[in-house]
């Protein structure tokens, strides 16, 4: 087989750049390890920035989105006894919206097969060789257990945190933090008991209640790094929420529901750069990685794509690489910029450390939540920056 681009993964980053190289005018073919309807019922991000969704209607995704997505104007804090409201409009001029990465896939993979996108699905072996030739390669195993090759112009690892193409870049620095907690996620039949997502801050550890619908909530309690998931009943989960989230008598309620599902979540940092060595670029979580706790590992995966299609289409299509030569350090710049976003909430909201820590935590909610300066820097950073920084 021979294309111009291959891309490995077809989670949103991978199927996004096949939209929009196909709007550019250059073919691509997707290699997928994990069968179609596995990567469209993952559970996983909820947020989009403002951004993102202009990317998404300007490029023809936006239906479905402007008719089932829930645009936020804000988000809460919590901590014991008190709530804040920071308005994203009020203080930046723009808010996000709520929208589930498997409405965003189930978008993209409608969209690529009306157009007639190539994805093998459930392929494996995946190897990248030769990048730094002009006719670099993938090699594969497909679902039928037959070894192929992907022969292209450029190869383009999408395939996540844990896919081959970051490691086929020998020559990369690697930066890395590990948090001493992890997330215990919970999707439930019920209601939201809120109409905006609560962040809070607790003395056994950080909740959000977040949601996918007016019928769907998604919940998050923060849980030891090594926690068993068989530890957490059903029981267990909704008085911890309650707890955490401040429902209160006579006060605000947490409504709850059948749990649909629960998993545990890892939380890490983690910059891979640079995002290119030869022939061979990648994007999305191949090359980062965020804490959920800035909502922006989706955005920067479209954000990575929204600035490498235009790139490889100048290479391709014009034989221009001033963009594609830049790439890296230009997407790398709003990576490090939502990594050290992501990691300032999770530092805030996070129990850890001693109560001198906490004290510092309740102190710095307290600015954040008073001061236009502080609310403002949170409101900037949380409804996303411009694409190029
Ligand atoms: P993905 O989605 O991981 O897709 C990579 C694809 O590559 C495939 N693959 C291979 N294919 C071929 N050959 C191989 N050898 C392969 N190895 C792997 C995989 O099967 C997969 O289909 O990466 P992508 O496209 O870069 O997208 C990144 C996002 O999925 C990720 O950043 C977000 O989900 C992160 N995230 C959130 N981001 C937000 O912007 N807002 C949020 O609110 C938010 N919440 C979250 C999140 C991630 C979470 N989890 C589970 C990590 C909440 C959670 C709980
Ligand atoms: C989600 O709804 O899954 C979600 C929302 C906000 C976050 C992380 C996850 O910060």
């Amino acid at each position: 087989m021979r294309t111009q681009v291959a891309i490995v993964g077809a989670g949103p980053s991978g199927m996004l750049l096949s939209h929009l190289l196909e709007r550019e005018g250059v073919e691509s073919v997707v290699l997928e390890a994990r069968s179609e309807d596995y990567v469209a019922s993952r559970v996983r991000a909820g947020v989009l920035e403002s951004s993102s969704v202009d990317l998404l209607r300007q490029v023809g995704l936006g239906d479905r989105l402007d008719g089932e997505g829930l645009h936020h104007s804000g988000i809460l804090l919590h901590w014991p006894g008190e709530r804040h409201r920071i308005d994203f409009v009020d203080l930046v001029g723009r808010g996000v919206w709520v929208y589930g990465q498997t409405e965003v896939q189930k978008d993209l993979v409608a969209a690529r097969r009306a157009a007639g996108q190539r994805v093998e699905y459930e392929v494996s072996e995946t190897s990248i060789h030769d990048v730094h030739t002009d006719r670099p390669f993938v090699s594969f195993v497909d679902a039928g257990g037959v070894p192929r090759r992907l022969e292209a112009d450029v190869v383009v690892g999408c395939d996540g945190s844990h896919g081959p193409c970051r490691t086929a870049i020998t020559d990369r620095g690697a930066w890395e933090r590990t948090y001493p907690f992890a997330w215990l996620g919970v999707l439930a039949d019920v209601a939201p008991s809120t109409g905006e997502l609560i962040y809070a801050w607790h003395p056994d550890g950080f909740a959000l209640h977040s949601m996918r619908s007016e019928s769907v909530s998604r919940f998050y309690l923060q849980v030891e790094p090594d926690e068993d998931l068989a530890a957490w009943s059903d029981n267990r989960i909704w008085e911890s929420l309650a707890a955490r989230l401040g429902d209160e008598p006579g006060g605000w309620r947490l409504s709850t529901g059948a749990i649909r599902e629960k998993s545990i979540l890892p939380m890490r940092s983690h910059v891979a750069a640079p995002l290119r060595q030869g022939r061979l670029f990648l994007a999305g979580d191949a090359g980062h990685v965020v804490p959920p706790t800035g909502a922006k590992g989706l955005n920067l995966a479209i954000a990575d794509v929204a600035l490498l299609a235009p790139a490889l289409s100048a290479m391709l299509r014009d034989g221009d690489s001033s963009l594609a030569d830049t790439y890296s350090e230009r997407a790398l710049r709003r990576v490090w910029r939502c990594t050290q976003f992501s990691w300032w909430m999770t530092m805030m909201l996070h129990r850890h450390g001693d109560d001198f820590d906490a004290e510092l935590q309740i102190s710095q909610l307290r600015w954040v939540t008073t001061s236009r300066a502080g609310a403002q820097g949170l409101a900037e950073n949380y409804a996303g920056l411009p694409l190029e920084l």
